[in-house]
């Protein structure tokens, strides 16, 4: 028997998981003990049975193979039978959830911080994933949490550091150690999905595309399966080598951080097909040739075309959007005769539904979009999607665009961020808007009037659990809506979230500036929360 260390710790504060598990920067993981406290704490409360499956992958930033030699040990002390780990300590999120499932493990640690900047001076972070694929819901990281502020020891075993970067076999104490090819499980779900050969058609006579990675994970993915599988021409996929620190940029695939991408599509040499995704490849970015579609606008057209794809066809249960995404799905919805459900912020309150067959699509404003086929959002999921949508239709992204419009009416849609803002100015918008709710129906603000307004609470159709304070929604007569949260991801100060929507029906302006068509909005939403008072800011840092 290999000897198992226990290690003496105390807790650290603040290891709270956030909307996508405990994210903090490089530095503050690098303490002594402070990654090993959280894994210890995951396993304290997931007790994993002796000989269970653990899955193991991450972005590729840095820090990352340090935390998975530590994770691999902490495993084998703690009972674990088997680990899975990709190539190069790689796995994207949607692969990671992909591999949990085929394997039957019980569940996966993912090493992303996402959006967020990676390198030594930026963000690092550790996910939980439990054995549907999903992560952790609430009822687990709470639990976390909890463990978090009272461990006081950790257990790890010696043995040396396994070689990630060859496929094989290792032993680490009396645990199997399996380095896996990060790719192949994966790709091959992707060819079951959808219809490779009519894309490969397609790409034959001519369809182009340029799908950005970013520097980050989905290089490897996207040159396997774009390039390699379906045929398109080499140097379709652009920043295709995950680094350490994405080159120096935030790989968040948006109009700001995705800006060359975004000119090249408004250009006279755009592709037929602009696409992007973040840091662990679970988000995506779409544009067409002169048409950027907002990702609340992507998630309702792929749900009205998601039964082109081979292994959709006939089946739409119900799509699911996160409440801050625009209502664009729901005329889908309606339209298509299919239940609509309203979850608050994270993928993980998406994991029941899909789980309990009540979903087949699921989306975030975030630029997240996916299925039923992992329990995750899943970037090049979305782009193979648009791509299997175009090639079978024969029909330009804008086109469909403007079709989608005409048929079902155009969600406006704009996200203003403010971000490092002082988490006590933060918190004192939140409570002085949360006071106002109950006199704010009827109120007037320019030419629009307050219908409602309430603190989101999402009760769970499944399990009923129930999850409250998940953002300030103020819904006016006209259908439009301000949605007001801060955000559960940033590793700095605050970021407070300003979401802006106005429906304009079928026969209405369709093709306007979005920033004109909201103008009202953010006029009101200065008025109803005090923005510029509270932060200081007469403008946000980041529009999407
Ligand atoms: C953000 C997005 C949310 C997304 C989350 C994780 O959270 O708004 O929609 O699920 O990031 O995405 P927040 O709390 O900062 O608003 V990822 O791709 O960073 O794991
Ligand atoms: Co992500």
């Amino acid at each position: 028997m290999t000897k198992i260390l226990t290690v003496p710790t105390t807790p650290f504060e603040g290891q709270a998981p956030g909307t996508s598990g405990l994210r903090k920067k490089v530095k503050i993981f690098q303490q002594p003990g402070y990654a090993e406290n959280f894994i210890q704490s995951v396993f304290d409360v997931v007790k994993p049975e002796s000989g269970a499956v653990l899955v193991i992958g991450g972005d590729g930033r840095f820090h990352n193979r340090t935390v998975i030699q530590q994770a691999i040990r902490m495993a084998a002390a703690n009972g674990y039978g088997r680990v899975l780990v990709g190539q190069g300590g790689i796995l994207s999120t949607p692969a990671a959830s992909h591999v949990i499932r085929k394997y039957g493990a019980s569940g996966g640690l993912i090493l992303s911080a996402s959006h967020n900047p990676g390198g030594p001076e930026e963000d690092f972070g550790i996910k939980y994933n439990i054995g549907n694929g999903g992560p952790a819901p609430e009822n687990v990281t709470d639990a976390v949490l909890a463990r978090t502020k009272v461990i006081d020891r950790w257990l790890t075993v010696e043995a040396p550091d396994v070689d990630l970067d060859e496929q094989g076999r290792a032993h680490v104490g009396e645990m199997i150690v399996d380095v896996i090819d990060p790719v192949r499980d994966y790709a091959d779900l992707m060819e079951e999905l959808f219809d490779f050969d009519a894309i490969r058609k397609a790409v034959a006579s001519g369809f182009t595309m340029r799908m950005d990675s970013m520097s980050a994970v989905t290089g490897p993915y996207a040159h396997e399966i774009l390039e390699k599988r379906l045929g398109f021409a080499a140097g379709t996929v652009v920043n295709g080598t995950p680094l350490e620190d994405f080159g120096g940029h935030h790989p968040d695939p948006n109009l700001i951080h995705a800006r060359e991408l975004y000119d090249l599509m408004m250009s006279d040499d755009a592709p037929d097909l602009g696409a992007a995704s973040d840091g662990d490849g679970d988000r995506n970015l779409i544009i067409g040739r002169g048409r950027f579609i907002t990702p609340s606008d992507s998630l309702a057209m792929l749900a009205a075309n998601i039964q082109i794809a081979p292994a959709y066809r006939g089946r739409l249960a119900g799509i699911a959007r996160s409440m801050p995404t625009s209502g664009a799905a729901d005329r889908v919805a309606q339209e298509l005769d299919v239940p609509l459900y309203e979850t608050p912020t994270g993928w993980k309150f998406f994991g029941n539904l899909l789980d309990a067959g009540k979903v087949t699509i699921c989306g975030e404003e975030s630029a997240g979009t996916g299925s039923d086929h992992v329990r995750e959002k899943d970037g090049l999921w979305a782009v193979l999607l648009w791509l299997n949508i175009l090639a079978v239709r024969g029909i330009s992204v804008d086109d469909l665009a403007r079709e989608h419009w005409a048929r079902f009416g155009r969600n406006y849609y704009a996200r203003h961020d403010y971000e490092g803002i002082a988490t006590e100015s933060a918190n004192a918008l939140m409570k002085e808007l949360t006071a106002k709710l109950s006199s704010l129906p009827g109120a007037t603000l320019g030419p629009l009037t307050v219908r409602e307004a309430d603190s989101f609470s999402y009760t769970d159709p499944v399990d009923e659990s129930v999850s409250a304070n998940q953002g300030i929604r103020v819904l006016f007569e006209d259908g439009s809506r301000i949605v007001f949260r801060l955000s559960g991801t940033g590793t700095q100060g605050a970021t407070l979230r300003v979401y802006l929507e106005r429906f304009e029906p079928r026969f209405g302006h369709l093709d306007a500036e979005t920033a004109a068509m909201l103008e009202h909005q953010v006029a009101a939403a200065e008025a109803i929360a005090g923005i510029a008072r509270h932060t200081g800011r007469s403008a946000p840092d980041v529009i999407t």
